[in-house]
């Protein structure tokens, strides 16, 4: 597995013609051969991702951030993850990383296996068409308690890393906010569901939420040392932690500032506005966060990637039914605010 990975890096670091590059991966070394990014996207140049100390590594070992943007709910908001609006993340927004939020509850993965199943595995190879980074969010929310869904997140990770297993640009995301459960709880749910991935992909990434709505704590009246003091006994994984700018102030940010330096954190969720995902930005408040994640090179992901009439949607309403989402004519203010983060180009240390 390792070495075909290496040729599928090896061959996206070529400029080599795309009927080449085809040709050379259909050998029949395996069932489903791994489809590579395209030469000189993100995910191209990155290569497979290591935690290096406290930080994010590509497979170079140079600490690089990553950005990009959470898809909305897949059972409610897939008529927004198309091919015309990963177009515009991946080349207008420029975004590192997609994360494909699937929800388990409300609608979500329980209802239907399968059709959940399958169309992560289609957003995972459309990501991977335009070059940049799969997280796969097994988006648990209600109930809190990750154990809740154990035997169906051991299923579904295993068949995603399983078929996924030769491509370089896939990251596990296995809870998204536990809350209302205690940090040993989410720690043990972790320890079950990590080894289920790796049996598959050794070398992958594996994000695990944190309790209090992945604030390590902070939400539930708890100390973040408790993370830190009792870590998931694996490797190569990072914590995760959320933010939503006009309702977690100073605290929450020195929170992060801190963790960050103690264990490898991703940023897998935040928003402008408050914790509902919806009323005013608070742009000055997201600012400090945006700053001071990429002095730390803390990777960050923005919620969410769709029409939804909320205000942390980047789209206005009525866009996913229509054929253009370049540019900002299409965005709501905090679309254009984040887009404008994800693009700039001071902020390119992956390109
Ligand atoms: C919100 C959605 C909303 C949905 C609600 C409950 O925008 O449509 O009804 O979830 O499923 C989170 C969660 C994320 C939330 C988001 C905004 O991870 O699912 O989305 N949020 O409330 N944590 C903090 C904020």
């Amino acid at each position: 597995m390792a070495r075909l990975k290496t040729l599928v890096a090896l061959l996206a670091a070529l400029t080599l013609p795309a009927t080449l590059v085809g040709a050379a991966q259909a050998a029949p070394s395996t069932d489903v051969v791994a489809m590579a990014p395209p030469a000189g996207s993100p995910a191209a140049i990155n290569g497979q991702l290591r935690v290096c100390g406290v930080k994010l590594c590509n497979q170079y070992g140079k600490q690089i951030q990553l950005r990009g943007m959470s898809t909305h709910g897949i059972q409610w908001y897939a008529q927004c993850v198309k091919p015309a609006s990963l177009d515009a993340l991946a080349n207008d927004w420029k975004a590192d990383v997609l994360r494909i939020s699937m929800y388990i509850q409300e609608g979500g993965y329980e209802t239907n296996p399968r059709k959940f199943t399958d169309l992560v595995h289609g957003y995972i190879e459309e990501a991977t068409k335009r070059g940049m980074y799969a997280l796969v969010d097994w988006h648990q929310l209600s109930p809190g308690d990750p154990n809740h869904n154990t035997s169906r997140a051991k299923t579904f990770f295993k068949e995603i890393a399983n078929r996924h297993k030769d491509k370089t640009n896939i990251i596990y995301d296995i809870a998204n906010e536990p809350n209302g459960v205690t940090w040993s709880r989410v720690k043990s749910y972790a320890e079950q569901v990590i080894p289920v991935i790796r049996a598959e992909d050794s070398d992958s990434l594996v994000l695990v939420g944190t309790h209090g709505w992945s604030t390590f704590g902070l939400s539930d009246g708890r100390d973040p040392q408790e993370v830190v003091n009792n870590k998931v006994s694996a490797s190569n994984v990072m914590y995760t932690f959320h933010f939503y700018a006009a309702s977690h102030g100073t605290e929450y940010l020195n929170t992060l500032s801190k963790v960050a330096d103690q264990v490898p954190v991703f940023v897998t969720e935040f928003g402008t506005q408050t914790a509902s995902g919806d009323g005013s930005n608070n742009f000055t408040r997201s600012q400090q966060y945006i700053d001071l994640m990429n002095q730390k090179k803390i990777s960050w992901v923005n919620w969410n990637f769709s029409d939804d009439h909320r205000s942390g949607a980047v789209f206005k309403e009525g866009t996913c039914s229509g054929g253009s989402f370049s540019g900002t004519g299409v965005l709501k203010p905090a679309g254009v605010w984040v887009r404008d983060r994800i693009r700039t180009a001071d902020n390119f240390p992956t390109r």
